[in-house]
């Protein structure tokens, strides 16, 4: 009357025992979570500004705003290298521009 009983019993003795015996290897280290954030420090290190002309699409003979925007580095420091404040990038201003964003001479 009983005996079922037991079986069902004995049945989960094995089977939670051969889990114990089936027990995977854990040092399978997670590669990814060994990643640290070094190459962080490394930001844009260098601006290849295009050819003036290359901005200048209309060939109007200055980079606008918008002609900027392709080149968010350009874009970012448009009013600032606007001297004159007409709104576009000169040939001499996106010189100073190209300058600017090489690094220094040692
Ligand atoms: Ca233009
Ligand atoms: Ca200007």
């Amino acid at each position: 009357m009983n005996g079922t009983i037991k079986v069902a019993a004995l049945a989960a003795l094995l089977v939670s025992g051969a889990a114990f015996g089936a027990d995977p290897s854990t040092d399978t280290a997670d590669p990814s979570a060994d990643r640290t954030a070094e190459s962080d420090q490394k930001k844009q290190d260098e601006h290849p500004l295009p050819d003036f002309s290359q901005l200048d699409t209309n060939r109007d003979g200055g980079i606008s705003k918008d002609e900027a925007r392709e080149q968010s580095w350009v874009a970012s420091r448009f009013g600032e290298l606007d001297a004159d404040k007409n709104g576009k990038l000169s040939t001499d201003e996106y010189q100073k521009a190209v300058d600017m964003s090489k690094p220094p001479n040692p």
